[in-house]
């Protein structure tokens, strides 16, 4: 039986429970990170964890766990699970309190859950790439936040998938901000752009990663807003994710990207990017 923490203690899924009146369940008022486990090893635990505390500030929700104690946690979760490659999903939430939108008053105890699922690296799709779609961005303007709020995001979601797609790249005005579940980086002449890590999107972590190997590896990086008329003549376009990696994108709107097969650069920067998976996580047999 898969097991599960809730509030600190491992119990069995069939017997995790949380109050209806959970302000997670009622507001989506609480905070989330999923962390990608290879060879039973988190990879970006660090990043993860100074993230889910930048969130927890901006909500101000009480950290509850130390990210001493949080590690402790989830290696110990990952060794319940036998899990091998695949994920955690953890959130915390406010708390339990009578439904009020206003802040309960006093010390309430946040509301933690994690939980592990196996998933295999998505190795067809990171091969052959994916296909997209274009939809505007009716996010909220502080998407930074990896809130659980997550309506805008799921919505557009949808409509990828009733389009046979793998993914909605959002757009605010003529600005591309990020994909409804990742982040969205155009090859231009070899130099690499994507939107600047502000309010309008999540400061991904894989991004981050791809972004450094980039600078170690005398790749030109523009972190700055780049419009749908350069997404339309980008030389190659690629999406960012913990589950998706650096997965390439070859069709916009049924409009192929360039010759619609993965560029080079974004075959360098998987390259790249599967070595410091191994360096954290130990040796990656398929792909
Ligand atoms: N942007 C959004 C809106 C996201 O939801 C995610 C990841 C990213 C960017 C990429 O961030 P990471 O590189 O840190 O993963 N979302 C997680 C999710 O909800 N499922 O998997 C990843």
């Amino acid at each position: 039986m898969a097991q599960v923490i809730v509030n600190g203690n491992f119990v069995d899924r069939s017997e995790a429970k949380v109050d209806i009146e959970d302000r997670g369940y009622q507001f989506g008022d609480g905070v989330y990170e999923v962390i990608r486990v290879y060879n039973g090893k988190m990879f970006t635990l660090a990043e993860h964890l100074k993230r889910f505390a930048k969130s927890l500030d901006s909500i101000g929700v009480s950290h509850a766990y130390t990210e001493q104690q949080l590690t402790v946690m989830l290696q110990e979760l990952i060794e319940r699970n036998s899990l091998k490659t695949g994920i955690i999903y953890m959130q915390m939430t406010r708390g339990v309190a009578p439904r009020n939108h206003a802040y309960p008053a006093g010390d309430v105890q946040p509301t933690f859950v994690a939980y592990t699922k196996g998933m295999e690296r998505p190795v067809e799709n990171l091969k052959n790439g994916v296909k997209a779609i274009l939809t505007e961005d009716i996010r909220w303007l502080r998407c930074d936040i990896k809130s659980l709020n997550l309506l805008g995001n799921i919505m557009a979601k949808q409509k990828a998938v009733l389009s046979g797609c793998y993914e909605a790249i959002q757009y605010r005005g003529q600005a591309v901000t990020e994909g409804s579940s990742s982040n969205i980086l155009i090859v231009n002449k070899d130099v690499v752009i994507t939107h600047p890590s502000d309010q309008r999107i999540l400061k991904g972590i894989t991004k981050e990663v791809i972004l450094q190997l980039c600078r170690t590896n005398q790749i030109t990086v523009e972190e700055r807003v780049f419009t749908l008329d350069e997404l339309a003549d980008a030389d190659e376009v690629f999406l960012t994710s913990t589950t998706g990696e650096v997965m390439p994108i070859i069709e916009i709107d049924g409009r192929k990207v360039k010759d619609g097969v993965p560029g080079s650069v974004t075959r360098k920067l998987q390259e790249l990017f599967s070595k410091e998976i191994e360096k954290q996580c130990g040796p990656l047999y398929n792909l």
